[in-house]
């Protein structure tokens, strides 16, 4: 185990092995399986790759013996930030074979949020791509490296550079698959990164045992089959589309799972044309552009059969407009980092389809909506969604303060959404307690954003809030109090990049005010604040 961290309690852990809820089985081994029954099937497309389930299994032994000549040893955490490509797939693999605990970062994260991950997992590798989308991350993992003073391993995928392991060295090991250690089925996988209520991320453990169950009930309930051909429109390390089912859900069915470089239109459509994709996932945000652009079309979209959304919340008049623009079925998902996934299902009435977020994946999962006591309510009230069960986390890594008030003391997660269930058990969501902006697929803290601004000497006060945006879901309002002369916004948003964080989280709006509102306890009194951006939006 990481470091004595247990992230599940003993006794409920039986509980879920004596039932035969969990399979005591690792990723690694669902891989080496999935190799053995569909051999020459191809696993992964992507441009003109095609590699079978042969070649991926094989290729993740190879670079489990390379990283463990270069030092890699159970228990260790590695940093990994990889855009969609298939060495993304085989690394996460290789990894786990050797029981190497991956933190999952994002391609648009910096030195902030990198140093941030690296210091609270402890890792001691980091793993880049020479450059995407116009950024050197040689470049950023130097700088993490030096300000973080304990990574003793950089890697690289692409070309051999000073200072790092490159990804083509560690393939050339030669592999030896009797000597990986055999990973404990209970023990953490990986760590996802939660959306963000506080400053920024958290760690959530995912372990074999949860996760595998979690995409296996995932696949089930989409009726994946090895006819299925799922193609990955989010970027990979997002939980939704890494197991929910996503490619882990595929690879557990037989199935063909095709990476996208972006969820563009441009660029997945022909995929789906080309390699008859039957399902998909995504975020409303790019959902609204494929609506856009299946207006115009001229790539045949017939072999998409099922097609997922969630993430964040849509109407009524969104959801209706995709299966006519698609022809494929809509599965609206609620779900999250921390576990709980709940899906529409291709039985339920038509009006539930487009105004629910469906039921658990999981007979096991338990939901609750409760009010500010935590007492439960009854079906028709709305409250905070509390949940625990078999693929939801009991405690976030090395965040003991944040656990006790994340948590009841029953072990269930408090979700920080609000919502309400129907007498027939669907889960609506109505809003969000937690301060968490959504703009387009990413999560902002509001806190995070306001502690950016705040750096900046002309900031006298800062209070963030989300404002509805018909493209983005979301977008960042910054309401402020100048200190001296108004600061403009084009320079408040260099001044928050030049702190070296993500873009997305750049401010797009900035009032002035000459106080931030309060509420009678003394907070900022952000409802009043949303109040006064959406009279200015009507007005
Ligand atoms: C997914 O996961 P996260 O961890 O990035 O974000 C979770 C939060 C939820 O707590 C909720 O606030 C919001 O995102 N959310 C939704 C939603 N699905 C998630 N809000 C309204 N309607 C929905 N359908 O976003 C995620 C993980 C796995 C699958 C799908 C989404």
């Amino acid at each position: 185990m990481l470091d004595g961290f247990t992230p599940w309690p003993e006794d409920i852990a039986h509980r879920y092995r004596d039932r035969g809820i969990w399979r005591g089985e690792t990723l690694g081994t669902m891989l080496r399986k999935a190799a053995r029954w569909y051999g020459d099937s191809t696993a992964l497309i992507h441009g003109e790759r095609h590699i079978s389930y042969a070649e991926l299994d094989g290729w993740a032994d190879r670079l489990a013996a390379g990283f463990a000549a270069h030092g890699l040893r159970a228990g260790d955490r590695v940093v990994v930030q990889l855009p969609n490509v298939p060495e993304f797939v085989a690394i996460a693999f290789g990894l786990m074979r050797l029981g190497v605990k991956l933190v999952f970062s994002l391609p648009a994260h910096r030195a902030t949020e990198i140093t941030h991950l690296v210091e609270l997992s402890g890792a001691v590798g980091y793993l880049v791509p020479e450059t995407h989308r116009g950024h050197d991350y040689r470049e950023l993992a130097r700088q993490v490296a030096a300000g973080t003073g304990r990574l003793s391993s950089l890697f690289v995928l692409g070309a051999k550079t000073e200072g790092f392991v490159s990804v083509a060295e560690l393939e050339a090991a030669v592999p030896d698959p009797q000597r990986l250690p055999e990973p404990d089925p209970a023990d953490v996988a990986f760590f996802l990164l939660s959306g963000g209520t506080t400053a920024l991320p958290k760690l959530i453990p995912r372990t074999h045992d949860d996760y595998l169950y979690m995409s296996d009930r995932a696949a089930q309930v989409c009726e994946l089959t090895d006819d299925d051909a799922y193609l990955a429109v989010l970027p990979i390390e997002f939980n939704f589309a890494f197991g929910c089912p996503g490619l882990i859900g595929t690879f557990l069915t037989g199935g063909t799972a095709i990476l996208a470089d972006t969820p563009n239109p441009m660029d997945c459509f022909p995929l789906i044309e080309r390699h008859r994709a039957t399902v998909t996932a995504m975020v409303p945000s790019i959902m609204a552009l494929w609506l856009e652009a299946a207006e115009w079309a001229e790539e045949d979209l017939s072999s998409l059969r099922l097609v997922q959304v969630g993430g964040a919340r849509m109407t009524r008049e969104f959801t209706s407009r995709i299966q006519p623009a698609l022809g494929a079925r809509l599965q609206q998902v609620f779900g999250m980092a921390e576990g709980l996934l709940t899906f529409s299902r291709p039985d339920d009435p038509a009006e539930s389809v487009l105004t629910t977020q469906g039921k658990p994946v999981s007979d096991a999962d338990e939901l609750l909506i409760v009010d500010e006591d935590g007492s439960p309510l009854p079906p028709g009230r709305i409250g905070e969604l509390i949940t625990r069960g078999p693929y939801t986390l009991r405690g976030y890594y090395r965040a003991p303060e944040h656990n006790r008030r994340a948590f009841t003391e029953d072990g269930f997660y408090r979700t920080g959404d609000l919502a309400l269930l129907t007498e027939d058990g669907d889960l609506v969501i109505e809003g969000r307690i937690k301060e968490t902006i959504i703009r387009g697929g990413d999560k902002i803290a509001a806190g995070e954003v306001e502690d950016l601004l705040l750096a900046h000497p002309g900031v006298a006060a800062a209070a963030v809030i989300g404002v509805p945006d018909e493209f983005l879901g979301e977008r960042i309002c910054a309401y402020l109090v100048a200190a001296g002369p108004e600061v403009s916004l084009a320079e408040l948003k260099q001044a928050v990049h030049a702190q070296g964080v993500a873009d997305y989280k750049l401010p797009d709006l900035v009032r002035y005010v000459t106080e931030l509102p309060l509420t009678p306890l003394g907070k900022v009194d952000k409802k009043a604040l949303a109040a006064h951006a959406a009279s200015e939006q009507e007005g």
